[in-house]
């Protein structure tokens, strides 16, 4: 037998990263287009410098079944209009998969909706863990003024599919109204 040899990573709570991770994905606003209820206010976002929304590390897992990849998320704190920054969600290619979220640090929600129209928000925040079950397409919301940052667990065959959800939208979103947060 081939053996795969085990591993061990640094995580840095504070800072929210992978010290010695293999891969980031470097999320942008203007990775973000049509996501947002404000189009404008996320194009004068780009114009005004096109900065980092989210950045996600990773280790150099097999995507394959058996394996579990994993990722610390870093989702910056920010508002487009009065829409809080947020990640452009996804339900799996293998949709009967799961995930799990791990809040380490900051606050917000892990938004997740089925195919059917159920959408819940379910709050984040440090140390609480949000259960992804299958079927329900995710997005983090970051309602805070730190980065909301995660450690993100699933199957390694899982897979990422954005056409579904960018053809459907969420049903709700997270907004900065009257001086609170309001889910509409
Ligand atoms: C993967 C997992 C996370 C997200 C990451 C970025 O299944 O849910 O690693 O990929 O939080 O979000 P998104 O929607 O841009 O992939
Ligand atoms: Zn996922």
């Amino acid at each position: 037998m081939d053996y795969m040899q085990p591993f061990g990573v640094d995580i840095d709570l504070v800072e929210g990263v992978m010290r010695d991770h293999d891969r980031v994905v470097v999320r942008r606003a203007s990775a973000m287009l049509g996501h947002y209820a404000d189009g404008a206010a996320l194009q004068a976002l780009i114009d005004a410098g096109d900065p980092v929304h989210y950045e996600v590390f990773e280790k150099a897992v097999p995507a394959e079944y058996g394996h579990l990849l994993f990722c610390i998320s870093k989702l910056y704190p920010g508002r487009v209009g009065d829409e809080y920054f947020m990640t452009k969600g996804h339900y799996h290619t293998v949709a009967e998969t799961a995930e799990v979220y791990l809040c380490l640090r900051g606050k917000g929600y892990m938004l997740m909706k089925t195919a059917e129209g159920g959408c819940v928000p379910a709050p984040m925040a440090r140390n609480r863990l949000v259960y992804v079950p299958p079927y329900w397409a995710h997005r983090s919301i970051n309602t805070g003024d730190e980065p909301l940052i995660s450690l993100c667990i699933y199957p390694g065959d899982a897979g990422h599919n954005y056409g579904d959800i960018e053809r459907e939208g969420f049903p709700k979103r997270v907004f900065f109204r009257g001086g609170q947060e309001v889910i509409a």
